[in-house]
């Protein structure tokens, strides 16, 4: 898969909707300017569906060309470091 990629669950409760941490992630992309597409995994069966990407089952992971990584904050230094801003 080519280019930035923030990955979030397909649903979330109410209750934390809005304030699922790909957020930042998001936010961080549009203040630097930067193209990204956002896909989902499947909430239901977080447990295991997608433990090889993040190894706790949450989200939000990212992915940039062949390179994946998880947790957030190390997202968000990899879209700081791409930013030219
Ligand atoms: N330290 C992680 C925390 C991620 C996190 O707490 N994600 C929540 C959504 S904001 C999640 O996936 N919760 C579902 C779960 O833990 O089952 C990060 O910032 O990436």
């Amino acid at each position: 898969m080519s280019g930035l990629i923030i990955w979030t669950y397909d649903w979330v409760p109410q209750g934390p909707r809005g304030f699922v941490r790909d957020l930042r992630l998001r936010w961080a992309c549009e203040e630097a300017g930067l193209f990204y597409s956002v896909r989902t995994v499947p909430f239901d069966g977080r447990e295991t569906n997608h433990l090889s990407r993040q190894p706790f089952g949450q989200v939000p992971f990212l992915s940039d060309g062949a390179l994946e990584m998880f947790e957030s904050g190390a997202g968000l230094l990899h879209l700081a470091r791409k930013s030219e801003n």
